[in-house]
């Protein structure tokens, strides 16, 4: 069993190299997270993200110890990013730009978080003895927030993520899984006590219980991995959230106090560098991205999380965005988007032209229409296009 000295010093060289919270472990989850996660995949609550539902997977994330063989600890790692640079008011009245959640306002911290980790374990192995390691970051069969409460980093709240008390919940989570023995963390408590501002603000009504998100429902699933036709009753609930969501961290009461305090750690450290904001993503013009070709996009996002939608999908977010925002500015851009090369764009381009049509435009937006319908090859654009034609049909008497 490794000594409380040398724990210190692994904690020390975690924020050495740039995590601003270190914890340990045993690999076990408890009875509470088994059965969370057998009842939302029960559910399908995990969409289309089939990963989530695979048997092997499903063991895995439920027997942490099948991860590595003889693995006795995992230390869990927290690297914190800024929060968002708005209010949630803000945000949502700044209708002709868009929103990208704060975590992927820099660069890729999947990329980021792994070389660190990876420092990390080559520390442990000098630290340590030489011993048995692995490293996850997010896309492992890994109950991150299970292993996360349980060392005492965090308590997982109501939406699902887990939130420090100091910190908030402006995090990501990594893991190292090792076979050497640590001593283990005492376990948080959780603070969520009687607040549902998560569960109340939700546009979507995502959280459909205390801890229990529902993936067909959450923003950040539809705009971030969904890739196909977003249902219609969501898209006027999703605003102008273009990528990934983040109001229910926005109105925890943990996370009010917790900006400054993950800023000022910040400041004091140039290791948060490559997930520093950068300009660009800070509420976008959603013309200008409309505007955005293959390589516009490719140079743009080339670091960036946001490349994971390719660019129809992020177009596709930008066409519901613009169809949200009331501003029938949006119509000029909107009318060229009916050919772009992505069926996904000129399905949702259609839709929102539909919800910015008025008494002045809805001929133009109506021989458009239909002049495109000509040469649509798409089977699902076909249908967003034909449905927007019988809406302004039933509502102007459009021929
Ligand atoms: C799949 C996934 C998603 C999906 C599904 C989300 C979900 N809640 O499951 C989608 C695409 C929607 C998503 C969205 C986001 N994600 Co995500 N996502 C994941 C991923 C890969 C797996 C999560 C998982 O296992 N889900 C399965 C379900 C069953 O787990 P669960 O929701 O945690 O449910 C548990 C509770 O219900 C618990 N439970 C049951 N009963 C009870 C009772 C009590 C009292 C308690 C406390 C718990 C409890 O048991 C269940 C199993 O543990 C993790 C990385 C990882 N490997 O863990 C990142 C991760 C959770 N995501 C992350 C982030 C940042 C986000 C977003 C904020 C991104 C954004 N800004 O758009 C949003 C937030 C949405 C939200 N409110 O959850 C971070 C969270 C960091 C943090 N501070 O917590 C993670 C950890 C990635 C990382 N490595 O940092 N995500
Ligand atoms: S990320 Fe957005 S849509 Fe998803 S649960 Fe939170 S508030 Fe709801
Ligand atoms: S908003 Fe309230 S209920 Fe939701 S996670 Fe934060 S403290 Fe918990």
């Amino acid at each position: 069993m490794v000594n409380d000295g040398v724990k210190e010093m692994i904690k020390a060289k975690a924020l050495a190299h740039g995590f601003a919270l270190c914890r340990i472990s045993s690999p076990v989850v408890d009875q509470k997270h088994v059965q969370g996660l057998q009842h939302w995949v029960q559910s399908d609550m995990q969409a289309d993200m089939a990963w989530m539902a695979e048997e092997v997977r499903m063991q895995r994330r439920m027997q942490p110890e099948s991860m590595l063989q003889d693995v006795r600890s995992v230390i869990t790692v927290a690297m914190t990013y800024s929060p968002p640079a708005y209010q949630l008011d803000e945000a949502n009245e700044a209708t002709e730009q868009g929103v990208i959640s704060a975590y992927a306002h820099g660069d890729d911290y999947h990329d980021v978080m792994k070389k660190r980790l990876k420092a990390l374990a080559a520390d442990l192995d000098v630290l340590l003895g030489k011993h048995d390691q692995r490293v996850f970051v997010d896309t492992a069969p890994v109950l991150e927030h299970a292993l996360a409460e349980s060392s005492g980093l965090g308590w997982q709240g109501k939406h699902s993520l887990t939130i420090h008390r100091e910190l908030g919940s402006w995090f990501l989570l990594g893991e190292i899984f090792t076979t050497a023995e640590i001593d283990a963390d005492e376990a948080a408590n959780n603070h969520c006590g009687t607040c549902s501002a998560c569960l109340d603000v939700c546009p979507t009504q995502a959280i459909v219980a205390p801890y229990v998100v529902d993936a067909r429902l959450c923003i950040s699933y539809l705009t971030i991995e969904f890739d196909g036709f977003i249902p219609h009753p969501l898209r006027s609930l999703m605003g102008n959230h273009i990528y990934g969501c983040d109001d229910c961290q926005m109105v925890c009461p943990w996370n009010q106090h917790a900006a400054k305090v993950v800023l000022r750690l910040q400041d004091l450290n140039t290791w948060c560098d490559p997930l520093t904001p950068r300009g660009e993503n800070h509420l976008p013009n959603l013309a200008s991205l409309l505007r955005l070709d293959d390589d516009g996009f490719r140079q743009l996002f080339r670091k960036s999380p946001i490349k994971r939608t390719k660019r129809a999908g992020l177009l596709r977010n930008v066409c519901i965005a613009m169809g949200n925002s009331g501003n029938d500015l949006f119509v000029d851009d909107l009318l060229p988007a009916l050919t772009d090369k992505e069926a996904l764009v000129r399905g949702h381009a259609a839709w929102a032209l539909g919800r910015l049509s008025c008494a002045e435009n809805h001929q133009c937006i109506s021989a458009a229409l239909q002049h495109q319908l000509v040469d649509e090859v798409d089977v699902n654009a076909r249908e967003e296009i034909i449905l927007t034609i019988e809406y302004l049909r039933s509502k102007y008497d459009d021929a």
